[in-house]
């Protein structure tokens, strides 16, 4: 019989032998004509399934609101940096998503472990906020440099509430306002931000959508899927300030000595 030579690469998601592309198993006319937009791609390839279209607008939310934040965010203040460097688009744009991290950006994912976590172990914020303080671990998804209680994140508020009108169940971003309500007792800018409020609806997503087994779920919090929402959606800001540097003719850029602590 046939016998297969080896092959190096195994992929999954998508085709390009055929007489046009498939995205996890549907043809781009298909995409183009069913009106699909980026949230159905992103669930395709990421997901490799369609989700419903309740699930796609979150997705495409999530891009949108995370699609930039002003010049003074790490990300865009490197990219700014690199593009007055007069390097290129993809320099500028790299060195602006370098700096998406634990702290800035790329909480995502573990705001939804560790939410997860708590949540399926039925910790009380108290035990949750509290045990993770004794390991030295910050909550990852709680606190913003200029958000706080009386100045809430209004991209947060708008996740929340497609979120509660949408989706089957909530449990998971319910738990993470509970741990909010705790952390805020603690300090006015603990708050649940935008990382956090996307990491505990994203498990809302896998778990109430029924398109997920558990070790579906677990596999996707595991591998760490959902930083690159934010990874996605703010290269958009980032390639839009590298155009805007440059349309600005913008010089090098120094940083003055008079904000140096000079020290020894
Ligand atoms: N403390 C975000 O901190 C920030 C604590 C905490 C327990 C916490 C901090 C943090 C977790 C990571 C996270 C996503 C670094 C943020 C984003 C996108 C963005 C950005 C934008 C955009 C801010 C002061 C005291 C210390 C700390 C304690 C702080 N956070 N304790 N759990 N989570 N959060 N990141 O204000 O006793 O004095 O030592 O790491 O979720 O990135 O717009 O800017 O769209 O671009 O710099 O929104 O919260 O405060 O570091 O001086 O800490 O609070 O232990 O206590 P700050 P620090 P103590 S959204």
């Amino acid at each position: 019989g046939k016998v297969r030579a080896p092959t190096h690469i195994i992929s999954t998601i998508s085709d390009d032998r055929g007489e046009e592309p498939c995205y996890a198993g549907v043809p781009m006319s298909s995409i183009v004509e069913k009106g699909y937009g980026v949230g159905d791609v992103i669930s395709l390839l990421w997901f490799k399934r369609s989700l419903p279209r309740y699930c796609t607008q979150f997705i495409e939310i999530c891009i949108m609101l995370c699609a930039d934040h002003g010049p003074c965010v790490s990300g865009a203040h490197n990219t700014i940096v690199t593009a007055r460097a007069g390097k290129d688009l993809v320099s500028s744009l790299v060195s602006g998503l370098l700096t998406i991290g634990p702290r800035f950006g790329g909480a995502i994912d573990d705001a939804a472990r560790y939410f997860k976590d708590a949540y399926d172990r039925g910790l009380t914020p108290y035990e949750f906020v509290e045990g993770m303080k004794k390991k030295g671990i910050r909550v990852a998804g709680i606190g913003h440099r200029i958000k706080n209680r009386d100045n809430k994140d209004k991209r947060v508020e708008l996740l929340q509430r497609f979120a509660r009108t949408h989706f089957p169940s909530v449990k998971y971003m319910e738990y993470a306002v509970q741990v909010e309500t705790y952390t805020l007792s603690k300090a006015n800018n603990l708050v649940l931000n935008v990382d956090g409020a996307i990491g505990s609806l994203f498990l809302d997503l896998l778990a109430g959508s029924g398109l997920f087994t558990k070790q579906e779920i677990d596999e996707i919090v595991e591998i760490g899927y959902l930083n690159g929402l934010f990874v996605l959606a703010r290269s958009i800001g980032l390639i839009g300030h590298t155009f805007d540097q440059k349309r600005l003719k913008q010089p090098l850029y120094r940083h003055p000595w008079e904000d140096v602590l000079y020290t020894k």
